[in-house]
């Protein structure tokens, strides 16, 4: 038997991973959103490939992540963020895939129908381990915020520019989130009813707590972000009817939700550096 395990043990490839913290990390990253660069330095560059795509090369990838951007009219927002996304996730070593996923007028915006999109969309094109929903409006301030999922569904936005306290509230989920399909499945995605702004993400924790699951946040330092400063939209104006809406969250979550999502795909186009998502949704009256 020993000899057999021997043998075993000899012949097994153990996969070359990637390191969990790579070295290329620079910790915290200050940065000036005034003078912020969308440059893209050419070696990273030239690793992304069509629809915004890398896998590390010298290494096997721990984690497939898809970063979906729920999105609409912020050009400058989205050409900074992707050449923050691409410079900072290269140095993670993760294998990952960037999508935007954009709404047509004239409905009001909905991030929570757009999540649930760019989930299902981005699934029928690869298998990803971790989907992460993005504001096209945050910065990762510290590459020690690993692009990577958890055991529980995870709030990547411990801490905001744009808020005097850490966070509004203790329970806030805004922002930056990530859930593996089988989190995501479980809570049947977010609710596609919010139109306008408001209160898709409190439903969101609500659906988590209802399915007996919770959500773990990084530590504020590492878990921080830098908000890009703007206006309010006009085409997506305060939801009056936001509260009662998260107030029967946990009734509607099994009918409202990923499974049940409506909308018309316009456009599926492979950018160079994300994969666009055009779509129309007939809002409900
Ligand atoms: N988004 C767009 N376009 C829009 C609206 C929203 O791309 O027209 C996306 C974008 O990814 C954004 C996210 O949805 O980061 C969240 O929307 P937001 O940035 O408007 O949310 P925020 O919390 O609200 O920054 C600022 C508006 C103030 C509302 C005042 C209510 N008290
Ligand atoms: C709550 C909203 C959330 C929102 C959070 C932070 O009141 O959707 O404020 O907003 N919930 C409802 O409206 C029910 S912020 O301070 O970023 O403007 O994310």
């Amino acid at each position: 038997r020993l000899h057999n395990d021997s043998i075993i043990l000899k012949n097994f490839k153990r996969p070359n991973y990637c390191p969990l913290w790579p070295e290329k990390l620079v910790g915290r990253m200050d940065m000036d959103v005034a003078v912020i660069s969308t440059e893209i330095s050419p070696a990273v560059q030239e690793s992304i490939a069509e629809g915004g795509v890398f896998k590390p090369e010298v290494c096997s990838p721990r984690e497939r992540t898809a970063i979906i951007i729920p999105y609409r009219n912020r050009e400058n927002h989205l050409k900074v963020l992707l050449s923050h996304l691409h410079e900072v996730l290269q140095r993670q070593m993760i294998e990952y895939g960037i999508y935007v996923i954009e709404m047509a007028f004239p409905a009001q915006f909905n991030r929570g129908l757009l999540a649930n999109v760019g989930f299902l969309t981005s699934s029928s094109i690869r298998s990803y381990t971790c989907y992460i929903i993005h504001d096209v409006d945050l910065l990762m301030m510290d590459d020690r915020n690993m692009y990577r999922c958890g055991r529980v569904p995870r709030h990547l936005t411990a801490s905001n520019t744009k808020y005097t306290k850490r966070l509004p509230y203790l329970a806030y989920f805004g922002g930056v989130v990530a859930f593996t399909p089988e989190q995501f499945w479980k809570v049947n995605g977010f609710s596609n009813l919010y139109f306008g702004w408001g209160g898709e993400d409190d439903d969101m924790v609500y659906r988590i707590f209802h399915t007996g699951q919770h959500f773990s946040r990084p530590k504020p330092i590492i878990g921080g972000y830098t908000a890009i400063e703007h206006d309010s939209d006009s085409t997506n104006p305060v939801n009056p009817n936001r509260q009662a809406l998260v107030n029967s969250a946990r009734r509607r979550m099994v009918d409202d939700g990923v499974r049940s999502v409506m909308y018309q795909r316009l456009a599926l186009e492979f950018k160079p550096l994300y994969t666009w998502v055009y779509i129309s949704v007939q809002e409900a009256k």
